[in-house]
């Protein structure tokens, strides 16, 4: 079949500078995209690919219509494999994965709008992703976690009084903002921690302060998930994807309501669909993780879920590699002695590593 050849993206000039470059543009879900690629590459201190990804998002910017296929890509510079199987990938979108936004593009579908216009089959999660883009794209600040963290410890004590509460992930590591906020939640006493997640969802749910949720059962069996099994990053905890409700603080709403309606619905570019929530209301949507875990666990799962990421691996790698040891969120087994080895403390599993204890704070790696 004969190629579509897309003039706009054959007179594409290669240099931003010579190019018009408007603020508002027809591919924002894609150049938002490679632009958080492009800030993580320079926080690796990868300069020449997180430039790549910015070359790639301008001429998005520049192209004057929606990136419609594969092959519009193809006629455009600066788009380079990488940026390609990104844009393909679409993955901006809560609880879209590769597989589901790889069939969306092929479809022709580019945005979230066009999932709603088009009456896409969606999935709960999906249509809370569509339905909160907006949100989800902003981060969470710190303060915000600091609220969330009250409310999650209210419903959890209202639940079980006597649990222990733990912010983890990023704002654990001290970071300012995040992408969600992570919680684990156990009880000193072995098997309290049973079946508590329902039971804070629930309250959650009483409240109004859950817009979605999605549970799954502990599934962790030490004799099954233990030595014989490959080590696998994805952990066994009882745990919950959640979009918490959060209402705004008196502030930011009287800012809020010095936006007129009127202002807001000129325009037809500022309009939404009406499926997606409006960013002028008084409340947030914020992604929430909580995990549920057994007090013998605990110090493992701590560990697990402080993070970053890369950290994590490293520390799997070590174990590994340097000691034959296998280290997951529930548990570190001791290859060599056959056995696994109980931690009380992140400062225990280090010293079973033969690793200095690094903090939180240092873990940003
Ligand atoms: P994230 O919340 O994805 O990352 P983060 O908190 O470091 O950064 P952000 O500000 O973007 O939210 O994950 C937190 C930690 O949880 C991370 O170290 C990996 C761990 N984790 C698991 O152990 N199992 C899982 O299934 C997931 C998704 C994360
Ligand atoms: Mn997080
Ligand atoms: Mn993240
Ligand atoms: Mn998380």
């Amino acid at each position: 079949p004969k190629p579509n050849i897309d003039p706009a993206a054959m007179l594409m000039k290669s240099y931003a500078c010579q190019r018009r470059t408007p603020l508002k543009h027809h591919n924002s879900i894609l150049t938002d995209a490679l632009e958080i690629l492009a800030q993580n590459a320079e926080y690796n201190d990868n300069e020449g690919r997180s430039v790549a990804f910015r070359r790639a998002a301008s001429v998005l910017k520049a192209l004057p219509h929606r990136v419609k296929s594969m092959e519009d890509l193809r006629s455009l510079p600066c788009l380079g494999d990488h940026s390609q199987r990104v844009i393909k990938a679409l993955t901006g979108i809560f609880g879209v994965g590769v597989r589901t936004a790889d069939r969306w593009f092929r479809e022709g579908l580019r945005s979230p709008d066009d999932l709603i216009r088009t009456g896409q089959q969606l999935n709960r999660a999906q249509q809370a992703g569509v339905q909160y883009y907006n949100d989800l794209q902003k981060p969470v600040t710190k303060a915000e976690a600091d609220v969330i963290s009250d409310i999650v410890e209210k419903a959890v004590h209202a639940v079980l009084p006597g649990a222990e509460i733990q912010l983890m992930g990023g704002f654990r590591r001290g970071k300012e903002v995040g992408h969600d906020v992570d919680f684990l939640i156990t009880h000193p006493e072995e098997g309290k921690e049973e079946g508590l997640m329902p039971k804070i969802t629930n309250w959650l749910e009483e409240q109004g302060l859950l817009l979605y949720q999605k549970t799954t059962r502990n599934s962790y069996l030490e004799k099954m998930d233990g030595p014989a099994r490959a080590p696998n990053n994805m952990d066994r905890f009882e745990r919950c994807f959640s979009i918490f409700k959060l209402q705004a603080s008196a502030e930011s709403c009287k800012s809020n309501s010095t936006t007129s309606v009127q202002d807001i619905s000129t325009g037809s570019e500022t309009e939404r669909p009406r499926d997606q929530h409006s960013e002028e209301s008084d409340w947030r949507a914020v992604r929430v993780d909580l995990v549920v875990s057994p007090y013998s666990q605990f110090a493992f799962a701590t560990l697990g879920w402080t993070g970053s990421k890369l950290f994590e691996r490293e520390l799997r790698r070590w174990a590994g590699q340097e000691k034959h040891m296998s280290l997951s969120s529930h548990a570190l087994y001791d290859s060599k002695q056959n056995l696994y080895l109980r931690a009380k403390t992140e400062e225990e599993i280090f010293a079973y590593l033969g690793l200095e204890f690094i903090p939180p704070s240092e873990r940003n790696a």
